[in-house]
Formats: C-alpha cells, sequence, structure tokens
C-alpha cells in the first residue's frame, strides 16, 4: 500500500500527495474504510496521513486507511445532528483570523474556536485583519480584545494584508510548520496567503456591502506548501465551531488563566458560578481574569443552545 498526505478535499474526492514521489494522486474512498476516532461528516480531512492504493489501469486511488491523528480542529455540522466536520488534522498550530469589523467577529466566536483548540491541545493563535479599516473606536476596541486574549496567553498578531503591516511577523509565525488558519468568511484568510505566496493566486472576493460579511469564496480545505518553509492550510469561512465531547464539568480547563487560579477555590468541585469561596469570582474582580472571557466561560456553561448548536 502506498502512503500519502491529503491536501484537498472536496467532500468526494481528495488531493493525495504519495510521500515517496511526491506526486498528486485523485484518490475517492470507494470501499471499506478504515478509520479510528470520532464521528464526522467527513471521513477524511486535509492533513490526514493515508494508505491508498493506485485503482487498477488508471491514474485515481482508492483511500484504505486513514492513520491515526495527532489532533484535528473541528467545526458543527450544519445541521443539528451530533454531527461534526473535521476542519484538519494533524497541525502544529491553529490561526484564528479575526475582524474588528467587516465583518465583525464576536469574541464568543473567539472563544468558542480558544476552547475547541485547547481541548486537543492544538497551540492557538490569533491575527486580527484590517487594521487600516477601523475608526478611532474600533481601533481602541482592537487594543482591548489584543489585551484580553494576551493576557490568557494567546499570541496575538494585528495586521493589514492591505497595506503590508506586520507581515513578516506572520511569516515567522508560520515558517517550517503545519498551520491552519480559520475564522469567519471575508475576514481575510486567501488574501494573507496570496500576499505571502503570490504564486498560489487563490481566490479572493469583496465582502458584500449589503450584509458587510463574506462570500465563501474559498469552499473547500486546501494545503499549500509555502515557499518560506511549511504548510498552510486555507479553509472555508465558518460560523461556529464545535465543542465535542467536552463535559460542563471540564469547560473550564479550556480557559488557560480560569484553570490557572481555579486551582485555590474553596471547593474542589467548583463550578466558578455561584460558590462561595470561588477563586475565578475573586480573580475577576481584581482583572486577572477578565470580565469578557468569565461572561462567555458561562455562557457557553449555561446555554445549551451556545453548545450544541452551530
Ligand atoms: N481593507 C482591507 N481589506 C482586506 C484586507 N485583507 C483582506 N481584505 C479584503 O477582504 C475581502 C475578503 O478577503 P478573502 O481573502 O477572500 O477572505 P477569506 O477569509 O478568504 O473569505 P472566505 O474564503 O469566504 O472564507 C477581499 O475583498 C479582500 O481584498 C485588509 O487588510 N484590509
Ligand atoms: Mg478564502
Ligand atoms: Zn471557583
Amino acid at each position: 500500500m502506498k502512503k500519502g498526505l491529503v491536501i484537498k478535499s472536496t467532500g468526494s474526492w481528495y488531493s493525495v500527495k504519495d510521500i515517496e514521489t511526491g506526486e498528486l494522486i485523485s484518490c475517492n474512498i470507494r470501499g471499506k474504510l478504515r478509520i479510528q476516532g470520532i464521528k464526522s461528516t467527513n471521513p477524511v480531512a486535509v492533513g490526514d496521513h493515508v494508505e491508498y492504493k493506485i485503482f487498477e489501469n488508471t491514474e485515481t486511488g482508492i483511500i484504505k486507511t486513514v492513520l491515526t491523528r495527532k489532533n484535528y480542529i473541528i467545526r458543527k455540522s450544519t445541521n443539528l445532528s451530533k454531527q461534526t466536520h473535521i476542519i484538519a488534522a494533524n497541525v502544529d498550530q491553529a490561526i484564528l483570523m479575526v475582524t474588528i469589523a467587516y465583518p465583525v467577529t464576536y469574541p464568543i466566536f473567539i472563544d468558542r474556536f480558544l476552547i475547541s483548540a485547547e481541548a486537543y491541545r492544538i497551540p492557538a493563535k490569533l491575527i486580527f485583519n484590517k487594521t487600516d479599516l477601523y475608526n478611532e473606536k474600533q481601533a481602541e476596541y482592537l487594543n482591548c480584545l489584543t489585551e484580553i486574549y494576551q493576557k490568557a496567553g494567546y499570541e496575538c498578531f494585528t495586521i493589514s494584508v492591505k497595506n503590508n503591516t506586520n507581515i513578516d511577523k506572520i511569516e515567522s509565525l508560520l515558517k517550517n510548520k503545519i498551520s491552519v488558519i480559520s475564522g469567519n468568511s471575508g475576514v481575510g484568510k486567501s488574501s494573507l496567503i496570496n500576499l505571502i505566496d503570490p504564486d498560489l493566486n487563490l481566490k479572493v472576493t469583496e465582502i458584500s456591502d449589503y450584509h458587510k460579511s463574506g462570500k465563501h469564496t474559498t469552499t473547500f480545505a486546501e494545503m499549500f506548501d509555502l515557499s518560506i518553509g511549511g504548510y498552510i492550510i486555507d479553509t472555508p469561512g465558518i460560523r461556529g465551531f464545535g465543542l465535542h465531547n467536552i463535559d460542563d464539568e471540564e469547560l473550564f480547563h479550556f480557559f488557560p488563566e480560569i484553570f490557572r487560579v481555579s486551582h485555590n477555590c474553596k471547593y474542589h468541585n467548583c463550578t466558578h458560578v455561584h460558590e462561595p469561596g470561588c477563586e475565578v469570582k475573586s480573580a475577576v474582580k481584581t482583572g486577572e481574569v477578565s470580565q469578557l472571557r468569565y461572561e462567555n466561560y458561562l455562557k457557553i456553561l449555561l446555554d445549551d443552545d451556545s453548545k450544541h448548536r452551530l
């Protein structure tokens, strides 16, 4: 059996790069597929290492086995079933691209992404894009958010793809790593990759004036070789991250700054909602834990909808 790396997935066809020859083979998954792990709408994802076989007398192949994943990042499937959709597998880091406006990314969306990354122990970074567009108030809000997330332990970058601001920092971030970049549609994920590697010539479109949101220009996840070294996985814009298999009792483990102070709570099974002697609540009062992060923790914990829906 040959070994390969899945670099593109359209749902029915997969582009597999042969590990030995580097050749790209179109594969499907007809027949029996051996796979371990979670139930998802896509059994094979970009970043997967697979074993495949060339279909007799053709140039195409069949994926037979998906090798054990080191990690993966998921979003909720669009239907209301409990199924999830794997965005990418086997990554070194997960990057969320955020915009304060054009379109707006909500902090709770950032938090759900971070929880999802923490749960799979994938280092997460935040890139705030389109700084060229922000008025004074939006710039202030941007500072406020980066301060909150930096304090929580996440590296933040503020960039403008349009003005080429701080792109060198992103190049250092991506160099020699396998990174997946995610975010709402229209935040500029593909634009950033084009700026770093113009030869890739990825499709981008204007965000719609009417809705001030993106148009889902990128429709399939795809992994690209970067000329600076490393791989980047561009992904379609999404609206929500799945919090698959995260129990209420362990949700706070995935807020690193909350987890840190929780060791000193009076009750070992403190949920940090109403208990006396809760160090998390004290830390919110002193500002050690941000009010915003704590409120989002409560929102996700107490609001079933936000846990199970898109
Ligand atoms: N003003 C400004 N516009 C930007 C910047 N970066 C990207 N854009 C614009 O934002 C729009 C959307 O960019 P894309 O790169 O297609 O966004 P995307 O995140 O890949 O979107 P999807 O593929 O739909 O998920 C395009 O019109 C870009 O030119 C920036 O830094 N400043
Ligand atoms: Mg795109
Ligand atoms: Zn507590």
